[in-house]
């Protein structure tokens, strides 16, 4: 049978399963040949590489949408819109919940893709008003969800600097009712500080930028970043980035959303107290006599005198005693640094919980879910700390469920079902994660931050020598020593850990308060009693009445429960890939450097992918849907058929005349080789079925 001329005719090869010769080489130069040409998505079998094209491309319209709804997956050139196309159909037609999965490094393209396969969905699915208002809610949400958490990095101009899980949730019909967002980890430090030629959330820049006179006024705001002491005094502005127009943006979504004009107001306060915060002098004084009255003017009326007292002084209760101790300048500044990054990610968690409010479905019927995931991708900078060990393990995770979905399950399920199978290996990262989580770096880290007497940096990390010294995949000063290697590269002050997608130097400093993650409970008291509705509600642990003696649960040990509930969920689903290669280091368009995009070929399997894929077959269906669905071929099978199910298909699809190395007949599954035969198969049941159809009509008209 002819190979599909659209996935051949195009630049390279469309699908690299039909590369010919396949090698790490002839892979990569496909890639670039065809990237070069504008060419930015190639298939491995049902997964689809997007390379980041840093350009606007013609190949988003209402017609391409059009083309790809009513095309099929492997008869139209590769796109982003044919594995939406393929998930939705699927979930609608087949009733399977489907998972999006995206991946890539910072800046490879995730949160565009997950942009592109929502408005695929809802320019799709039906358009009647009640929908409409729906689809418009969850389409706004991003707009108000990146405005807030993300941020301008040296890797990414817009990077996203928390993890986002969405379900959307549709009926029987496959119109979407509504959906729900996790959120994950915000890397709330870079409220406080961020390193030179970085920005802090966009927000404060688009507020500043977009506000009015009169409402910067309200707030107590100077237009000037420079005036605050979180912006840093560098020139804010990016380019091809509108701050002002995107504020207006940001208010319209909420307002869309289903936000009250008192809650963006509110919204609005506490994202300025945040700024203000930062604006706060200490100096001796403060500890002595307060800080000095323009400062408290200036923070809000209603804060000041509390505030006052909760930064200057530790109130600690022991034998029904109030003992009150003043604060030094440093001990203030760490308090108010923590409150604000409190305040911050307090406020993200607010607003997702806000959307949630206004998108979630509260009707029982049995729903299908499209799940679509965005997290944060693996990044290396020259100081890495807590906040990128915990992006990078979130991204180890999803390289292990990758692993586990595709290769290894591939390979298990020719094994279950006795079909003959070659080996391939590939590299299975489960010996990092559980480096990580499993008795790993993480648990270490817990049991440091709860032991009683001097904990730091440096006891931390002997304790890590102790137990990885000897891993393969972990590196210190003191397990080089053991090994006999110098290197200087690596301080004393560090571990290093081997990812599958690079070795990446973390900084032992901090990990212990940021794990901690510990306000002062006389600031959780302080915000409580604060006058404003908003805040207020964020600091329900600073009610004196709750106020409990347990300790939270740590930042590190919250990330990996939700994590692994993540994991479970995505299990449940079918899982659609999309993996975004990053195609140079300049966010430039037309550039390819190869040995960038060679490193990720390599750590995200892309050879083993194809070569798994060329070994086995693209299709396989248990034999019941099967015969099902291909009956009416075959006068074996049709109008019917009496015996097993394995036997009718076999007897339908021998009638076919398929070659017979196409088909492999398993114990419960039919395996088809080629994605040509499957689209043969389903074109000739489309024409029967128009004929069937003619027929029925025509007896029917024949009654009357
Ligand atoms: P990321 O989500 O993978 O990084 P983004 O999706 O934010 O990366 O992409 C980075 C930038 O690349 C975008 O702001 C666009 O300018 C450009 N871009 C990406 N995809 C496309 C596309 N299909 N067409 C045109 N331009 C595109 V991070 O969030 O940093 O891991 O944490
Ligand atoms: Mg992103």
């Amino acid at each position: 049978m002819e190979a599909n001329p659209s996935v051949l005719a195009t630049v390279g090869v469309g699908d690299l399963v039909l590369l010919d010769p396949l090698s790490e080489e002839s892979l990569l130069s496909n890639l670039r040949e065809r990237f070069l040409h504008k060419e930015i998505y190639t298939y491995i079998g049902n997964v689809v590489i997007s390379v980041n094209p840093y350009r606007q491309l013609p190949i988003y319209s209402a017609e391409m949408v059009e083309q790809y709804c009513n095309g099929n997956f492997y008869a139209m050139k590769p796109h982003i819109y044919a594995i939406a196309e393929d998930a939705y159909s699927s979930l609608r037609d087949r009733n399977r919940d489907q998972c999006i999965l995206i991946t890539g490094e910072s800046g490879a393209g995730k949160t565009e893709a997950s942009k592109l396969v929502m408005s695929y969905v809802a320019a799709v699915c039906s358009k009647g008003a009640d929908v409409t208002k729906v689809k418009e809610q969850l389409l706004q949400s991003n707009p108000v969800l990146e405005a807030f958490g993300n941020a301008k990095t040296i890797r990414n101009n817009n990077s996203s600097r928390f993890g986002k899980y969405m379900d959307v949730e549709f009926d029987f019909k496959g119109e979407p009712l509504g959906g729900l967002i996790s959120n994950y980890l915000l890397e709330k430090s870079r409220v406080v500080w961020h390193v030179k030629n970085e920005r802090n959330f966009h927000i404060f820049y688009q507020l500043l930028a977009g506000a009015s006179d009169p409402l910067l006024k309200r707030l107590k705001l100077q237009r000037d970043c420079r005036h605050h002491g979180y912006l840093g005094d560098e020139n804010p502005r990016l380019p091809g980035m509108d701050d002002a127009t995107n504020f207006q943006a940001v208010q319209d979504a909420m307002r869309i959303i289903g936000f009250s004009e008192a809650e963006v107001m509110q919204l609005l306060e506490v994202t300025a107290v945040v700024l203000k915060l930062g604006d706060l002098q200490l100096s001796g004084q403060f500890q002595a006599s307060g800080m000095d009255a323009c400062g408290i003017q200036n923070i809000q009326g209603w804060m000041g005198s509390i505030l006052e007292q909760a930064l200057c002084s530790r109130t600690v209760e022991a034998k029904q005693e109030k003992v009150v101790t003043a604060l030094s300048v440093a001990q203030g500044y760490f308090g108010r640094d923590a409150l604000a990054k409190n305040i911050y990610s307090r406020l993200f968690d607010w607003l997702v919980t806000r959307i949630n409010e206004s998108i979630q479905v509260t009707a029982g019927e049995r729903r299908k879910v499209m799940g679509v995931l965005d997290i944060y991708g693996f990044e290396i900078f020259q100081d890495n700390s807590f906040e990128q060990f915990i992006i990078n393990y979130c991204n180890e995770k999803l390289q292990q469920i990758f692993i586990l979905m595709t290769l290894k399950e591939e390979q298990e399920e020719y094994f279950r079902e006795g079909i003959k199978w070659t080996p391939v290996t590939f590299f299975d990262n489960s010996i990092i994660c559980d480096l990580i989580e499993s008795g790993g770096i993480l648990v270490l880290l817990d049991e440091e931050c709860l032991r009683p007497g001097t904990v730091s940096a440096a006891t931390f990390l002997a304790k890590l020598d102790q137990a990885f010294g000897s891993h393969e995949h972990y590196e210190s000063r003191k397990s080089q020593s053991d090994r006999h290697i110098t290197d200087t590269s690596l301080p004393s002050t560090c571990f290093r850990v081997h990812h599958y997608a690079g070795k990446v130097t973390y900084n032992a400093t901090g990990f212990i308060e940021k794990n901690t993650d510990r306000l002062y409970r006389g600031l959780a008291q302080a915000m409580w009693q604060a006058k404003h509705t908003l805040l207020r509600s964020l600091f329900p642990d600073g009610d004196p009445k709750k106020a409990s003696l347990k300790m939270p649960p740590t930042a590190g040990f919250q990330f990996k429960a939700s994590i692994n509930t993540l994991m479970k969920n995505l299990y449940s689903k079918n899982p659609n890939y999309i993996r975004c290669i990053k195609p140079n280091e300049n966010q430039a368009p037309g550039q390819f450097t190869d040995e960038l995009v060679r490193s990720q070929v390599r750590y995200l399997g892309l050879l083993e992918n194809v070569r798994v894929r060329r070994a086995g077959y693209a299709y396989r269906q248990p034999y019941q849907p099967c015969l099902e669905r291909y009956r009416l071929l075959s006068t074996h099978t049709w109008p019917r058929w009496t015996g097993t199910a394995r036997d009718g298909v076999q007897a339908l699809l021998s009638d076919l005349d398929i070659p017979p190395e196409e088909l492999a007949y398993g114990h419960t599954k039919v395996f088809i080789r080629t994605p040509q035969t499957l689209f043969n198969l389903e074109e000739r049941r489309r024409r029967r079925v128009e004929e069937l159809a003619t027929v029925i009509q025509k007896t029917y008209r024949g009654w009357r």
